[in-house]
């Protein structure tokens, strides 16, 4: 029960199953047309169904030449456009040649982007701070509460700042809010509002708002509507990854989500990761009730990655009813979370080894630190390969009390074991074998959603409190007490706010 791909290697032997699971599990894929899906994600097919388009994130990192036309036009050309002219605002940034409006070189970046405008670059960044530019300090905006911005840019000398508006739509409220408070911030530094063209540059898909906003198309980096936000970090949303690591890398780490992605498109579905991973994440969730699943990576630079995993897996298959619109009759996707190895085992890992709940883990290993330095990286990959063990084998209550334990205190020592775990290898954490980590769980969660017959690239779901709160906004901005026009807790929220708010 192991399986190779990309250089990623992944032991699912110590899982709840035997082959007959497998064989079951690859059946119920076959069932449910797995195969057609994937030919259609990869061929553009209109599989995003509530919003009519197609998903074609891996095009994003087909290489140049390969042809894939949709609706007459071969995407593959127009994504290298962009990233060829990433790549040379990127050089010029790095080199020193992009000055600001005082002249200076730019030495900060500032990524102002919310959700999926935000969570992989910031990913990214982390994980990759390794091959980073040393003289660079990089810095990420997305909530709308002020603190984010203000402690971003506190130390920030503006002549030498340049912020990164990434907004697919360019009309997110946190974000709009965000940017239009650091031009402010810019102008009022430098004292020139010809300072913005030098100062911002765009990311999105709106260019008429980007112009709007005062911000030249010349330098807008475009994607396209098929890019969903939570896919995006290989897109243009990935202009400050690819500043900080140079174009160099940034193309190691589309080579590897291209990797897993003809991975995932060829293997059979047996030997297929992400197809393993996801049947998995089914089995777990529709016949044991799981209803959470942990990935602790045993890297440091990965700690943001269980945040990222988090939209990625739940506002992709956190859906209640299937692509013709019915109410589902089973369980979709779980909760995602966990944190560095070994932190976690010294906060909640407890509650994996004896609580009440089944929660399967991811844990994620690299034979090679980048940071080599004594024994740490020994000890760190012994505690992931000894979590995997606790997990699965436990201890029973006569092997507690042989080891000399009180027999009346020996139970709060049993571990019953037969928790499940994947552990996922790889030789280091390159930029290249990053891209093929991201691909993995992006495909596993296609997989998920296939299985159970929703889209995993929409999030209705998040639409009403935007709604909601643009109108309550109003409420609480009003010169004059507003109607109670709400629910009578809202209504005495906003009144008791605005007794005590200073706005
Ligand atoms: C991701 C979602 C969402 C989106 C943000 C930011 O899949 O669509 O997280 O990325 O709401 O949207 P904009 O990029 O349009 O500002």
């Amino acid at each position: 029960m192991t399986a190779e791909a990309c250089g990623l290697y992944l032991d699912y032997s110590k899982n709840l199953i035997t082959d007959d699971t497998l064989t079951l599990l690859v059946d119920l894929a076959h069932d449910r047309n797995l195969s057609q899906r994937i030919t259609a994600m990869f061929a553009g097919a209109h599989i995003n169904v509530s919003e009519d388009r197609p998903a074609l994130h891996v095009a994003l990192r087909m290489p140049a030449g390969t042809p894939l036309m949709v609706d007459g036009v071969d995407v593959v050309v127009a994504v290298h456009e962009v990233l060829d002219r990433m790549a040379g605002f990127a050089g010029q940034i790095r080199s020193g040649a992009w000055l600001g409006h005082s002249g200076q070189p730019i030495r900060n970046v500032v990524n102002i982007g919310i959700g999926g405008s935000d969570l992989g670059p910031v990913m990214a960044h982390e994980a990759l701070r390794h091959y980073s530019h040393p003289d660079l300090t990089m810095r990420f905006v997305s909530n709308v509460d002020a603190t984010d911005l203000v402690e971003a840019t506190a130390d920030l000398d503006a002549a030498e700042t340049l912020f990164i508006v990434a907004s697919k739509t360019f009309t997110t409220t946190e974000t709009m809010t965000n940017a239009a408070s650091a031009r402010a911030w810019l102008v009022d530094a430098l004292g020139d509002t010809a300072a913005v063209s030098r100062h911002f540059v765009a990311v999105s898909t709106a260019t008429e708002r980007v112009a709007a906003f005062g911000i030249d198309p010349a330098n807008m980096f475009g994607f396209w509507d098929w890019v969903g936000g939570r896919y995006s970090m290989d897109s243009a949303i990935g202009l400050s990854t690819m500043i900080a690591v140079g174009p160099d890398h940034f193309a190691d780490l589309l080579a590897g989500f291209h990797a897993m992605d003809e991975h995932f498109r060829t293997a059979p579905l047996h030997h297929n990761l992400p197809v393993l991973m996801g049947l998995l994440a089914v089995w777990y969730r529709n016949f044991f009730g799981a209803q959470t699943m942990g990935v602790m990576p045993y890297d440091h630079y990965l700690s943001r990655f269980p945040a990222y995993l988090q939209q990625l897996t739940m506002e992709s298959n956190g859906k209640h009813v299937t692509l013709a619109g019915q109410r589902v009759d089973h369980d979709t996707g779980a909760v995602y979370w966990g944190e560095p190895g070994t932190n976690g085992q010294h906060s909640f890992f407890q509650l994996i080894h004896q609580g009440t709940t089944l929660i399967p883990v991811d844990l994620i290993g690299f034979a090679r630190s980048l940071n080599p330095v004594g024994s740490h990286h020994d000890l760190l990959t012994a505690n992931l390969f000894a979590q995997a063990q606790a997990l699965a084998f436990g201890r029973t209550l006569d092997e507690v009390i042989n080891a000399g334990v009180d027999p009346a205190m020996a139970p709060h020592r049993v571990m019953d074991g037969n928790r499940p775990s994947n552990v996922v290898l790889a030789d280091a954490l390159t930029p290249f074998q990053l891209g093929t980590l991201v691909a993995l769980y992006e495909h596993s969660v296609f997989t998920q959603a296939a299985i159970w017959d929703i889209d995993a690239f929409d999030q209705w779901g998040v639409e009403l409190g935007k709604a909601l709160a643009a109108t309550i906004a109003n409420d609480l901005m009003a010169t004059t007490d507003p109607d109670a026009t709400h629910d009578s807790s809202t209504n005495a929220l906003i009144a008791r706010y605005r007794r005590t708010s200073p706005s």
